[in-house]
């Protein structure tokens, strides 16, 4: 039976060194509990590190056992493994990067090296875990590496990515010397998902933008597989989060804290201690409400917990001095005797006191600068039983997507900030309860149950539809199934595509004429009456009729706008305007214009712009950029952009090759189709045909929706030489 790896930097327990022993702890992390179901079920494992540093391999023996039990499986790693993979290149390089805090990155080919090495090493342990055809899937950045070095030992596996923090705009990226491995790194995977459709986008750009390789509905075309790219907003356990805060235990404790603190409204902050997270700029804001609004002294305390977190690090350190030294001003400025401003603290709480602080605040504040997600937002969410209390948000979390009832602030607007905490303060309690029942809804139904079970669907579905493009080669026996077929039908329905199925490419489109063969074979075709011959192609109508028109065959130009049956007018598929074509093409002016070699054509109802005899890479890098920029002048229009081969084509929207294929069914109930084409537009053909259609995909890249693929354009004629 497949089984199911889950792969992460740390495996959810935390083993630690008494002075006899190792005591073996599970973590309550999210993450953990989400995929409990997973890893635990028969025969899965999770793989990652430990957390420890083992001192010989009986003490490795002995963790080794002592995880199996619990569905673990370790990778061991040294001091200076975690010094320059985890704290280097993970946490010093990748995890400012993409947090847009890029002048905090170090760039050192040591520290790569370590991260590539580490990545191998994880390898190497899930190989050791896994058969050919197992599901296996990898969290976060520091194993970005992992899903290609999978991939290239298992082929056939099934394997997800997910990242937990934010994917940042390509012009950080861009930054990284190392950026285009990285890319590649997670594209081994066969899906990977983010939080939100904003990182999703930068991640599908940046892949566009420096691996030249397009995408379709989230879908990216390598040249061998084709990968899904989604978003998945993580949840929590939102059922537990309830239930402990509403435990005895917690009770207990907001009594025990509320006596303490007797009238005082709290404010409640909660982080790991990082430059991210805006844990500086809270507290001016704090300061700043206090200046803003003395009404509040005496009346309000912010009660912060810091978590502390990778304090080896100088930035770290500097940001816990900048915290101290914040926290004392505005405590030694405002304290009484019978009050404390902030209330600070650089430590974790047990589960129940974190959620009886989470039970006890009136407001949270939740503002990072950036934040993959931002568990804390929903679990205070959840943990308000009834429903009072204002989350203040920053826009800039992932959680601000989902929480829109939150007050939704600019982290770096410290003025905003105060206001939002005054607002918050004076919020009428019908509206707090109206704004934490809709997002409790939304906690409560995406929760961590909700999105594993989301992921892995998905990930299945990835699969399937990898495998329903694999087309079968077009193979001697299929060839005869094919051509038995045809001589056993009457009314046969014969669509071809022109460029690079019927005729190979010419740096000159105009050049690409018929050759004498060609004439021949479809002159030969359609002589047949069994036989209606149609051309369907992208070209315009006056090339196709000056090049086949004598012939007694049909023709759909203009991928559909134009139909003609043999011996008739041509007509339009529907009425469409073109006046749209005095705004666009300026702007494909502008390409021609600074790409030598480029040039236009223009077809009644669409533009194109052709790069084949440009410059390979300049060309490659113009298409892009000017496939985005018709995207956005397209965008609320009825046209659309496709990508072609060396072209990039605008034209209005919702006809295509397929829809007219589709009336050439249904006109003449044909009893054998056999459709042949090269490229994505002819994928509408495909789409379009009744299943038992024989669907033909030419060329060197066989992922295809037809059932069948040859090589080239001498295959073809072959085929339809054994026609005759
Ligand atoms: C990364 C991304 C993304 C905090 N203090 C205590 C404590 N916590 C728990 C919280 C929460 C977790 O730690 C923090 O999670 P976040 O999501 O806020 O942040 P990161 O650790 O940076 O996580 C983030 C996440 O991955 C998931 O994809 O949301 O954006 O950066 O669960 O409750 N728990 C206990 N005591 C504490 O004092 N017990």
């Amino acid at each position: 039976m497949p089984r199911t790896v889950i792969v992460s930097n740390r495996l959810p327990i935390k083993v630690q060194r008494t002075e006899d022993n190792l005591t073996f702890q599970s973590s309550e992390g999210g993450l953990a509990t989400g995929l409990g179901s997973i890893y635990r079920a028969d025969g899965n494992v999770w793989v990652g590190w430990p957390g420890l540093y083992v001192q010989d391999e009986s003490e490795e023996e002995y963790v080794r056992a002592q995880l199996a039990e619990d569905s673990m499986a370790p990778v061991f790693l040294t001091e200076s493994e975690i010094r320059d993979y985890y704290e280097g290149f993970s946490n010093g390089t990748l995890w400012p990067t993409f947090h847009y805090f890029a002048q905090l990155a170090v760039y050192d080919d040591a520290l790569w090296q370590a991260y590539v090495a580490v990545n191998e090493k994880f390898c190497k342990a899930v190989l050791a875990q896994t058969g050919p055809e197992d599901t296996i899937w990898v969290h976060d950045y520091q194993l970005l590496l992992l899903p290609e070095m999978l991939r290239k030992a298992r082929p056939n596996a099934t394997i997800g990515f997910f990242l937990h923090i934010p994917f940042p705009s390509y012009e950080l990226i861009r930054v990284l010397p190392w950026r285009d491995e990285l890319l590649r790194g997670m594209l081994g995977a066969d899906l990977i998902g983010f939080h939100t459709f904003g990182y999703m986008r930068h991640f599908l750009s940046a892949v566009s933008q420096l691996l030249g390789l397009a995408n379709h509905n989230g879908q990216i075309e390598t040249p061998t597989r084709t990968v899904l790219v989604d978003a998945f907003p993580m949840g929590i356990d939102h059922a537990r989060y309830a239930e402990v805060a509403a435990s005895a235990a917690a009770q207990a404790h907001v009594s025990e804290y509320r006596e303490a603190l007797r009238e005082v409204r709290v404010i409640l902050s909660i982080d790991r201690l990082d430059y991210t997270k805006g844990i500086a700029q809270r507290l001016r804001a704090f300061e700043l409400l206090l200046q803003r609004y003395p009404e509040w002294r005496s009346q309000v305390s912010l009660l912060m917990v810091v978590v502390p977190s990778r304090d080896q690090v100088a930035q770290y350190a500097s940001l816990k001095e900048e915290i101290d030294e914040l926290v004392g001003r505005i405590n030694a400025q405002y304290r009484t005797i019978s009050w404390n401003p902030v209330h600070y603290f650089y430590r974790s709480f047990p589960l129940d006191e974190l959620a009886a602080l989470y039970s006890m605040a009136e407001v949270a504040m939740v503002t990072p600068m950036r934040d993959g997600m931002n568990l804390v937002a929903k679990e205070f969410v959840a943990s308000k039983a009834d429903q009072r209390g204002v989350l203040i948000l920053s826009e800039r979390a992932g959680a601000a997507r989902e929480l829109s009832d939150a007050l939704i602030v600019n982290p770096t607007d410290t003025g905003q900030l105060a206001e939002a905490l005054h607002e918050a303060l004076v919020m009428p309690e019908e509206e707090q309860i109206t704004r934490m029942a809709n997002m409790q809804a939304l906690v409560r139904q995406y929760d961590i149950f909700a999105w594993t079970k989301l992921f892995m669907d998905r990930l299945a579905y990835a699969k399937t539809q990898q495998l329903s493009l694999a087309t079968s080669m077009l193979s001697p026996t299929v060839v005869q199934k094919l051509e038995q077929a045809y001589q056993q039908s009457q009314r046969r329905l014969l669509l071809f595509d022109y460029d690079g199925t019927l005729a190979p490419f010419h740096s000159n489109p105009q050049r690409a004429q018929p050759d004498q063969e060609l004439r021949l074979l479809l002159r030969a075709l359609s002589d047949n009456p069994q036989n209606r011959v149609v051309i369907i192609s992208g070209r315009d109508r006056e090339t196709l009729e000056k090049w086949l028109g004598h012939l007694p065959i049909d023709f759909i130009a203009e991928h559909g706008v134009w139909l003609r049956s043999a011996g008739d007018e041509w007509s339009l598929f529907q009425e469409l305007r073109a006046d749209w074509k005095r705004d666009i093409r300026p702007v494909l002016d502008l390409y021609v214009s600074r790409t030598a070699g480029s040039f236009i054509e223009e077809k009644d109802y669409s533009l194109v712009w052709h790069y084949r005899r440009a410059d390979a890479e300049l060309a490659a890098g113009r298409a892009r950029e000017l496939t985005s920029h018709l995207t956005f002048m397209a965008s609320n229009t009825d046209l659309q952009v496709l990508e072609g081969n060396k072209v990039v084509e605008i034209k209005n929207a919702g006809i295509n090759k397929g829809t007219a294929a589709a009336r050439w069914v249904s006109t003449h109930h044909p009893d054998f189709i056999l459709a042949l084409g090269d490229d994505r537009t002819d994928e509408d053909t495909f789409r379009a045909l009744p299943a038992d259609a024989y669907t033909v995909k030419v060329g060197s890249a066989p992922r295809s929706l037809a059932r069948f693929h040859v090589a080239g354009t001498t295959e073809v004629r072959n085929l339809l030489r054994k026609l005759l």
